[in-house]
């Protein structure tokens, strides 16, 4: 860095605003501050970014990357947030405030696009070459407002205002063509910087534009509308983001997002190859893995078919021999509902020499298989194409050198279950890569307080690049470390309240103790069952004054898909029993809830650092892996969780001392749910009753909706075999337990923190640098390469 940034920055605020820098706006501050930085890294950029293209390569596609903002993890990468700080406050701004003006790129759902951008950040850390290849979606993931407790969702133009942390190449443009639509695809380069590095990964995100500026012909002979309708049509492939988590929309519009990310990365990784390896393609995997992340961005396995055929002169057997050896899998689902599958008559209508290709795919598999011996049905049901219908899922394990789950439980599940014929045939190809999350973001740049205290245990923050040094300071800590962590908990949770004030308009204690559960709203996630246990807890409140109940502060944060109705139910629920008990004169002393509406990852950054208790409950067997439940570990949370996901191993890491497991696991419940009955847990667990009831007798008022009454009979009035499947009633009982319990412990506060430190200090397996370096050494074979 040749300026610093005391000089740089005035001039860009200017440049942004056109008025003196004590003059600008925050916004403006924002803009000319980024600006800055992006200036400070631009040749470490360019000099990586050339390195890498020189070498072997690791492109992960993937449809989503959650970033979140950027300015302070640049800064905070770099080592310049004290000088940042400085510098606008030389103009009079101060750099906390500055920062809050930014909009989250919410490029993503959840946590499958939160997991990209912590991996990109691990990459680029370690010095690995690996870019992102996505789309520049004009709208990111919905905004979440509450009218009267229901969801409501809006626009999400995060770029609109202007965004200097994606810059623009023209020159790199490649076109993609469909059957009835040719466009071009214009590349956005997000610059990743790494902690202690100056390497500068790129994620490259790809924008839809026409053909032409305008349609001249069409214009001139007064089409003109015909004109502007085909500019729209070529604008809505990157317009936005679906937004389903897990679960799968098959509208052609998304397949075409699809193979257009998928061709232009290609494309570009071909040219990039023969720029320096020269035109013969046979050498192609020796230069480049790609990771699909889940099956979003499977048509990359016939589209490089197709370029290396039809474009590079390569015959069937010499293109699949580098497809076979190029491509690797992760599923990131159990649940039936996430696998993909397209109409053949939609590849036919969009890309039919595509189709011809996965056509072909599917006759040799067939054959491939009944020479192995296979039977008819086994490979009907496996092949690519079926009944008219093209799966993703199985054309990405009968492609990818390598599948994996995403933490070990999963990992077993997909061999055992979802992709049993495909670990029958190739066993040597799975693999587990428990998932993990940056400490950089998570903590580092979250939690400067903890971090603080980090810093002075381990004498240095090389627990910033290597999270594994905490446990060597798990013992022998003494007592004045664990009142520290006390002290840093509760300063967090007073800047939380002031958060939570000004955001929700809800006064809670930083007293109290502070249960959080984020995620995305789902069933098997169970939201639910947090609910009902509130509701049952102000029940018992009513019914006994004299109860003695800890003082507690229940927060939620989640979004539900546009169209999942009853997710939505659940979120009115839950509004309408903050209501219920916020406004309670004598409850309300107790107890808070609140849901904090657009959850997203900088809310997160607020949140999870103030939590006291992780809320990992959902039914066991059915959350791949979970990574929120690693940031709350990270950050002196202690997690109240059912054996499934990365809790399993969060659990192996700190012994059960040290975190609150309830709950039937997955090998208990298909022997329980032969006699499972959930009106006998109605009638029979304690409460029970009186919350499911509370639905319907007008306690609870969802506004004629009928929505409460939905989620009762989904627990109670189903048909038998579909009542309750996500087993909310079975495991009440244990639940209500295990939480009353972990309230009471709370009050020990020596025991707590004890409890508190064996976490932190046992988070670092869960760094997505372990992640990310057994990926590089066990996938992707490739070593770091720093500039
Ligand atoms: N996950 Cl298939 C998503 O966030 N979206 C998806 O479409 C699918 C999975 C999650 C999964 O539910 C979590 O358990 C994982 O921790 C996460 O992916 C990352 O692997």
């Amino acid at each position: 860095m040749t300026q610093n940034l005391a000089s740089t920055v005035p001039s860009q605020v200017r440049a942004v605003s056109g008025r003196p820098a004590e003059a600008s706006t925050r916004m403006e501050v924002w803009q000319g501050l980024s600006a800055a930085v992006v200036d400070a890294i631009a040749n470490d950029w360019h000099a990586t970014d050339e390195r890498y293209r020189a070498g072997r390569m690791e492109h992960y596609f993937s449809a989503e990357f959650l970033m979140g903002r950027a300015l302070l993890n640049n800064l905070t990468n770099l080592g310049l947030v004290d000088e940042a700080q400085k510098a606008v406050g030389a103009f009079g701004h101060n750099l906390s405030d500055v920062l809050e003006q930014e909009p989250d790129a919410a490029l993503g759902n959840g946590g499958l696009g939160r997991l990209a951008a912590c991996f990109l950040d691990s990459c680029a850390t370690l010095d690995l070459p690996v870019n992102g290849y996505g789309i520049l979606y004009r709208y990111g993931l919905f905004k979440q407002l509450f009218d009267d407790g229901f969801q409501t969702e809006h626009p999400d133009a995060w770029m609109e205002e202007g965004y200097p942390f994606v810059i623009r190449r023209e020159e790199a443009q490649r076109i993609v063509r469909y059957q009835d639509l040719t466009v071009r695809a214009v590349p956005h380069d997000m610059p990743i910087t790494g902690y202690g590095t100056r390497n500068v990964n790129t994620l490259r995100l790809w924008k839809a534009e026409p053909m032409e500026e305008f349609d001249y012909e069409a214009f001139n002979s007064q089409r003109f509308t015909d004109a502007i309708v085909e500019r729209e049509r070529t604008a809505d492939i990157s317009r936005v983001l679906y937004p389903n988590d897990t679960t799968y929309e098959g509208k052609v519009l998304r397949v075409r997002q699809q193979y257009f990310f998928c061709s232009a990365s290609l494309q570009e990784i071909i040219d990039t190859y023969i720029a320096h390896h020269g035109e013969d393609l046979r050498g192609f995997s020796t230069y480049n893995a790609i990771q699909l992340n889940d099956t979003h961005p499977v048509l990359a396995i016939p589209e490089l078919m197709r370029l290396l055929m039809d474009e590079h002169d390569l015959g069937w057997e010499e293109a699949w021999a580098e497809v076979v050896t190029t491509f690797a899998y992760t599923n990131h689902t159990v649940l039936a509902e996430a696998l993909e599958t397209w109409e053949v008559s939609i590849f036919e209508r969009l890309f039919p020499r595509v189709l011809e290709i996965v056509y072909e795919i599917d006759r040799r598999f067939r054959q491939d298989m009944r020479e192995r011996g296979l039977d008819e049905d086994t490979i009907a049901y496996m092949a690519p194409v079926q009944d008219g219908v093209v799966r993703m899922a199985w054309i990405a394990c009968y492609a990818a050198y390598s599948i994996n789950g995403v933490a070990a439980i999963h990992t077993e599940i997909i061999k055992r279950d979802t992709l049993k014929e495909w670990y029958a045939l190739w066993p040597e190809r799975f693999n587990n890569k428990t998932n993990g999350v940056t400490p950089r973001r998570w903590l580092r740049q979250c939690n400067p307080r903890l971090s603080a205290v980090l810093d002075d245990v381990v004498g240095n923050d090389s627990w910033v690049r290597d999270l594994s040094v905490l446990s060597r300071f798990t013992d022998g800590v003494g007592d004045e470390v664990l009142d520290r962590l006390a002290e840093v908990k509760r300063a967090n949770k007073a800047d939380f309240a002031a958060w939570v004030l000004e955001r929700e308009g809800v006064e809670i204690d930083p007293e109290a103790v502070f249960d959080v559960q984020i995620k995305r709203l789902h069933e098997y996630k169970r939201q639910l069952l947090n609910a009902l246990y509130i509701l049952d807890l102000y029940f018992r409140m009513k019914e006994d004054p004299s109860l003695e109940v800890p003082k507690r502060v229940f927060v939620f944060g989640a979004k539900a898909a546009p169209g999942y109705v009853r997710a939505k139910a659940i979120i009115k629920l839950i509004n309408t029993i903050a209501e219920l008990v916020n406004n309670d004169p004598v409850v309300s002393r107790t107890l808070k809830v609140v849901f904090i509406h657009n959850y997203n990852v900088s809310p997160a950054e607020h949140i999870i650092p103030a939590a006291d208790v992780s809320e990992q409950i959902s039914m066991a067997g059915k959350e791949a892996s979970g990574t929120s439940n690693m940031k709350f570990m990270m950050n002196g949370a202690l997690t109240l969780g059912t054996l499934d996901g990365a809790n399993v191993e969060i659990l192996d890491q700190v012994g059960e001392d040290n975190a609150y497991i309830f709950g039937a696991t997955e090998d208990e419940l298909p022997v329980l749910r032969e006699t499972y009955d959930p009106r006998q847990a109605y009638e029979n667990v304690p409460g029970l009753k009186r919350v499911l009831d509370a639905l319907i007798d007008g306690t609870l008022d969802d506004r004629g909706t009928g929505g409460f009454a939905d989620i009762r009979r989904s627990l109670l009035e189903a048909s038998y075999e579909s009542a309750d499947v996500y087993y909310v009633l079975g495991d009440f009982a244990a639940y209500r337990e295990a939480k009353d319990r972990m309230a009471a412990d709370y009050a020990d506060q020596r025991a707590w923190q004890r409890k508190v430190w064996v976490n932190i200090t046992g988070s670092g397996r869960f760094s997505s640098d372990r992640t990310i370096s057994d990926y590089a050494h066990e996938v992707w074979k490739i070593e770091p390469e720093s500039v």
